[in-house]
């Protein structure tokens, strides 16, 4: 009996479940052609990319390819020139970022033309928030992949192992080359060498796709772990300590990346608690891992009670100490001054330090994002944000380009708050997915479209021939790809509309960030922690001050920026109430009153997702069974939630605004 349901199992794994239960993620190809692959190199990169080529190659049966590691001056870093019949790099992991190139324009039909691709930033990162007792901050998909609790959770296993190099594939092939795998809210004990030991186990597995391994460090480890007086970063047996815990380190691992920081940032300790500052803190952590090549990521994400803006701290903090960091410090900064908010500016910090490298922290968890229960590809968000033009060096002087060595002349990288976890398929959402892999498209080439990464994206994923040699049938691209896609691009925009439209924004309920709570406050929690704070919601109007009359945030701005925001008559409406607070009677551009118009945005929001499940509904006959139930269901809840949002923040803002909805409100039937 046991033998026959072994068997049953296996047959179910070899009929392709594995494809179907989504853990494929974008690299879902069953099958190959033979192909003659032509170049060697002793490395294990090197085989690998050799390997790749030769399990997925899709193109014309027994071609020949040649695999060439050769400088060339066009071929920067870890690009690559790809042409129909050669990958040519300067570095053995430039010629596995090749093989996945081409293995992608084989499976989305492209014809292969002759092209140098090179990264936007020389260090593309995630972060991940896991704990080392195997939950995960902001995480829906399940525990840590990397921390396991329990008696034995510190063994390496061999399925440790397995879910290790399927990670470090995937990543390798969107161009991900770094990954710090543990919270920013970081455990001293990472540092313990019961801890460390894992950790090399880990990096040995990930070097194999060309991924560096980092930590998150907690500042009072010399205290906590060394036991030491204190961790003041100017005291010589602090230094010394961080030296020793190194050098320890890079005994183990020779090429471990370095370390992520969150310091006097909610609540975690810091050179601040000594008197000092982050300048002193960042330098001598970068002292320490100088030698080995390492450095430090220093995250500007810091902000207290006592300030009258939030919004203003990060700015305020960091650029008075321009030009003082080490060269091997990078700052890490959020893409918006308050954090992952459904729509924000940019952080004012990108191109106003000049003299420092400085690298976008994007969010791919959806902790602001209805979890992994809403349907919101995130890449119209990020492309807005590389495109954002901070006019710091003119105009022209975008996010992107201020950030990605094209006008100042830094170490460039990029870090993403991932979304993955133990769940089968990765990220709780099929289509959260997508934003894993867009992340790492668009680190690789800022300028990519998000369009463009949707067609790609959906081509790997759905595709049901690359999936299961099935035909493509004919009506593919009409009645799946198209509307699917369409969805995917809308689905930001829906999500701001029905949580937080025209530049509201933490209106979030308090803790999970999961559904609305713009009433939220509560006795002795610090101001910066309530709702009200964010929406200054009265009888005249609503939306948070940021002008000359108020907090005066618009002057981080660089001109004509500080202009066009400060005047309410300039300000874009989708950061209206973000720089302004707004009278209710306000006339917006489309003649609406601002009251009514908060109206139809929420309820836009709505129908959006309700149109989302009936163009998925419609996707049945091209989808396994098992993907359409989970995202269909998922949507059921999508809607549902999102007509919550439009109910409760409506009710909420009538008490100010007295005004009547000028639509019927929905019920609880
Ligand atoms: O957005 C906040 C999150 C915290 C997170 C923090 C940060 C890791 O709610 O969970 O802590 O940002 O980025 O440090």
């Amino acid at each position: 009996m046991r033998v026959s349901v072994c068997v049953f199992i296996l047959l179910l794994i070899a009929s392709g479940l594995k494809a179907e239960d989504g853990s494929g993620l974008w690299l879902r190809n069953n099958f190959a052609s033979p192909v003659n692959v032509v170049g060697s190199h002793k490395s294990t990169i090197f085989n690998v990319a050799k390997q790749e080529l030769l399990n997925n190659w899709q193109g014309k049966e027994n071609a020949t390819i040649n695999l060439l590691v050769k400088k060339d001056k066009r071929i920067i870093g870890d690009g690559f020139l790809l042409s129909s019949d050669k990958i040519q790099a300067n570095t053995d992991l430039g010629i596995l970022y090749g093989v996945f190139e081409l293995l992608r324009q084989q499976q989305t039909h492209q014809t292969v033309s002759e092209k140098v691709y090179n990264p936007s930033y020389e260090l593309r990162l995630l972060n991940h928030w896991d704990n080392l007792n195997s939950s995960v901050e902001r995480g829906y998909a399940g525990k840590s992949i990397f921390w396991r609790t329990g008696e034995n959770g510190l063994v390496v296993t061999e399925n440790d192992k397995r879910i290790w190099t399927e990670y470090a594939r995937a990543n390798a092939s969107i161009g991900i080359n770094g990954a710090a795998i543990n919270n920013v809210n970081a455990s001293p004990d990472i540092l313990r060498p019961d801890r460390l030991e894992r950790v090399k186990a880990i990096a040995d597995i990930l070097r194999t796709y060309g991924l560096k391994l980092y930590i998150s460090i907690n500042f009072s480890s010399p205290k906590i772990v060394g036991g030491l007086s204190d961790s003041d970063p100017l005291n010589p047996e602090v230094i010394n300590w961080w030296k020793e815990k190194v050098k320890e380190i890079y005994t183990l691992i020779p090429d471990f990346g370095g370390f992520l920081v969150k310091a006097n940032s909610e609540g975690q300790p810091g050179p601040q608690d000594y008197g000092r500052t982050h300048v002193d803190g960042a330098n001598m952590l970068a002292d320490a891992v100088k030698p080995y090549g390492g450095i430090i990521m220093w995250r500007a994400f810091v902000y207290s009670s006592e300030e009258d803006d939030r919004a203003k701290q990060a700015y305020a903090e960091f650029v008075p100490f321009d030009g003082q960091f080490r060269e091997n410090v990078i700052v890490q900064v959020k893409n918006g001054p308050i954090d992952f908010q459904p729509r924000e500016p940019f952080n004012p910090l990108f191109g106003a330090m000049k003299k420092t490298a400085i690298m976008p922290e994007l969010q791919i968890t959806q902790e602001y994002f209805g979890h992994s229960t809403h349907l919101v590809y995130l890449a119209p968000m990020w492309e807005e944000f590389f495109h954002s033009d901070t006019h710091q060096e003119g105009t022209g002087s975008t996010v992107a380009r201020c950030t990605d060595g094209s006008i100042f002349k830094h170490r460039t990288a990029i870090a993403g708050v991932a979304n993955t976890g133990t769940d089968t398929n990765w990220c709780g959402h099929h289509f959260a997915q997508a934003n894993w892999y867009a992340y790492g498209r668009m680190a690789w080439n800022n300028q990519l479209t998000s369009d463009q990464i949707a067609d790609e994206w959906i081509k790997l994923t759905f595709n049901p021939e690359t999936n299961v040699r099935v035909a493509l049938p004919e009506d593919w691209s009409v009645n799946f790809l198209k509307p699917i896609k369409q969805v995917m691009l809308e689905s930001y925009e829906a999500s701001v509309n029905y949580m937080m439209p025209l530049g509201f924004h933490h209106i979030f309920q308090a803790s999970h960030h999961y559904g609305p709570g713009p009433w939220w406050e509560r006795d002795g929690v610090r101001k910066d922690w309530t709702m009200p704070y964010y929406h200054n919601a009265d009888t005249i109007g609503v939306g948070f001050n940021r002008t000359i009359t108020g907090s005066n945030a618009v002057a981080q701005y660089h001109e004509p920026l500080k202009s066009i925001y400060g005047n309410l008559e300039t300000c874009p409406e989708e950061f209206l109430l973000w720089f302004h607070h707004v009278p209710w009677n306000h006339k917006m551009k489309n003649g609406n009153t601002l009251w009514d118009e908060i109206c139809y945005r929420y309820d836009s929001g709505v129908k959006q997702v309700r149109q989302f499940q009936v163009v998925w509904d419609k996707a049945q006959p091209y989808v396994d069974a098992g993907r359409f139930d989970a995202v269909q269901r998922r949507l059921r809840t999508h809607a549902h939630d999102a007509q919550i949002w439009k109910d409760a923040c409506l009710l909420y803002f009538q008490e100010f605004s007295r005004k009547p909805i000028p639509f019927d409100i929905e019920r609880p039937i």
